[in-house]
């Protein structure tokens, strides 16, 4: 039997660190006797809502503390949370609450509206819970939870079986539910927390990417709460201003980042060396290639290295990583102790020193595969090797240097485009006829989406450029729109009429 409740949390209560933060948003302070006690009565709200063991219940939920008592009480209550990405758009919303079929939707009263359209068309759903705020007419969270015991016999669950479910997004389709089972947290927590960062009690916390991602998931819950460390939680976007005051007013010592944010931190005059990040240990950086610029720049600068590692959500954390004292910039490191990498070529062939393959990984973290996705999990994951979708050589001294992913897919500050989703945001306006989306860096050697359009008619301006940016970020999200557009007469394109966007590269 095995429950990672009792493990992450209960643990340190035994261990004496229940008056210990565990979790500080800018509101508020959650203690670990607190978070036993909270997900204590999440756990029984949820078996007074009627909810089973291994029913679903859907988190879109911005990173306040009630981000782990709604998490963890779901898990105490042997109840699958799935985490959903708050900068979704509706459509997105309806695929996965009909794909997951929660019975309990728990929403930030502030990301209430983006999913209110869909909510009558989900038939599994019984109960929405609004949390950090109120909406009229629906149950909050604190209502919820306040009439609710603080006891709960932990449900018993095994080590193998599935505890939470992540989205993870495919190159071409809809998001993917990965699911992972109770004890892969640990072995995260093991592998990389505590033998590569070096995780301890002392440390605070601070993660840029949020909890429902699996890269936040780790830094922000289960590395601090593997050590009975102390976590800040942002729930807003995590600003370069915002992140830099942050650090210093909490003493942050791990800070976990992207490549994008290191770069706007230090393009950014506000954020200089000061006596108040003195406790800053090691920054860390993942979701795409940290540039070897951007990292020495930032060790010159605040005289503290960013280890770059590679993650996945099917992994759920990095399995591949630099370490303190043998960071190389530009690469993503080394195998991390506990995996197992190689690189085949198409044929399935293991690739030797300076050879171009995919890379795979083999470790105790990996997903059990991906709900209701035969195909695509039979493809994913080959017995005990995951395939990354990601191109790397290997070195002789043992480091992998990033060659980019083996579909088109890319990441802009960390969250993954996809080509063919932008591609169909921007034929969906009435003057396209045709698009392709490649990566392109930017100044800064960071990628960002670029478009090659065709029209119907007229020709290409400046103001449909605009025009049409403000289309695609309405449709698909924010950060998805192309940076760059240029208008061309055709696109190149295979004998069976596909579009080949590596012509279009660079
Ligand atoms: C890319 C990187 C180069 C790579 C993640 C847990 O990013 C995470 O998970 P996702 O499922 O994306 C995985 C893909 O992102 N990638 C991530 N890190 C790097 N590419 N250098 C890197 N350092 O294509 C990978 O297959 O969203 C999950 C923990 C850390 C994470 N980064």
């Amino acid at each position: 039997m095995y429950n990672l409740a009792d493990d992450f949390i209960d643990t340190n209560v035994e261990k004496g660190y229940g008056e210990k933060a565990a979790f500080i948003d800018p509101e508020r302070t959650l203690t670990y006797a607190d978070l036993q006690q909270s997900s204590c009565q999440m756990a029984n709200a949820l078996k007074s809502l009627g909810l089973k063991q291994e029913d679903r219940v859907a988190l879109l939920m911005l990173d306040t503390i009630n981000w782990p008592i709604a998490f963890f009480g779901a898990v105490r209550a042997g109840v699958i949370p799935v985490a959903f990405n708050t900068l979704l758009v509706t459509e997105q919303y309806r695929y996965m609450l009909k794909d997951c079929r929660a019975k309990v939707l728990f929403v930030s009263a502030v990301l209430y509206d983006v999913v209110a359209p869909v909510l009558g068309e989900i038939a599994s759903l019984e109960n929405i819970i609004i949390v950090d705020g109120h909406i009229e007419e629906l149950q909050s969270f604190d209502d919820l939870l306040g009439g609710q015991g603080s006891e709960f016999k932990t449900v018993e669950t095994s080590p193998d079986e599935v505890a939470f479910w992540l989205y993870s997004s495919g190159s071409t389709g809809q998001p993917k539910g990965t699911k992972h089972i109770q004890t892969a947290m640990a072995f995260t927590a093991d592998t990389y927390g505590k033998n590569v960062l070096g995780v301890r009690h002392e440390d605070v916390c601070f993660s840029a990417a949020k909890c429902f991602f699996a890269y936040g998931l780790g830094n922000a819950i289960s590395f601090p709460m593997s050590v009975g460390a102390t976590t800040i939680l942002l729930p807003g976007r995590p600003t370069p201003q915002d992140v830099f005051q942050l650090l210093k007013q909490h003493k942050v010592s791990l800070y976990f980042g992207v490549p994008t944010l290191y770069a706007a931190m230090l393009a950014d005059e506000t954020c200089v060396s000061s006596p108040e990040l003195e406790n800053l240990r090691l920054c860390v950086s993942a979701g795409e290639a940290l540039p070897k610029d951007v990292g020495e720049q930032w060790l010159t600068k605040f005289g503290v290295d960013i280890i770059d590692g590679i993650g996945s959500t099917e992994m759920l954390h990095i399995f591949l990583s630099n370490t303190p004292g043998e960071i190389r910039y530009g690469t993503s490191g080394r195998e991390i102790d506990g995996y197992r990498l190689k690189l085949v070529d198409e044929a399935g062939q293991i690739l030797g020193v300076g050879e171009i393959g995919e890379l795979c990984v083999s470790g105790g973290s990996a997903a059990e595969g991906y709900w209701n996705q035969r195909e695509k999990t039979r493809a994913t994951f080959e017995g005990v090797w995951t395939r990354t979708g990601d191109k790397y050589t290997l070195d002789e001294d043992g480091y992998y240097h990033y060659c980019g992913r083996t579909d088109d897919m890319f990441k802009v500050s960390g969250i993954w485009v996809s080509p063919f989703e932008v591609e169909s945001a921007l034929i969906a306006h009435v003057q396209v006829l045709e698009a392709a989306v490649v990566a392109h860096e930017d100044e800064a050697e960071l990628i960002k989406p670029k478009a090659f359009v065709v029209l119907k008619t007229g020709e290409g301006s400046l103001q449909l450029c605009k025009e049409l940016q403000s289309h695609v970020k309405d449709s698909i999200g924010k950060w998805k729109y192309p940076r760059w557009i240029e208008f061309v007469e055709e696109l190149p394109k295979t004998a069976t009429g596909k579009i080949q966007r590596f012509k279009l590269r660079g």
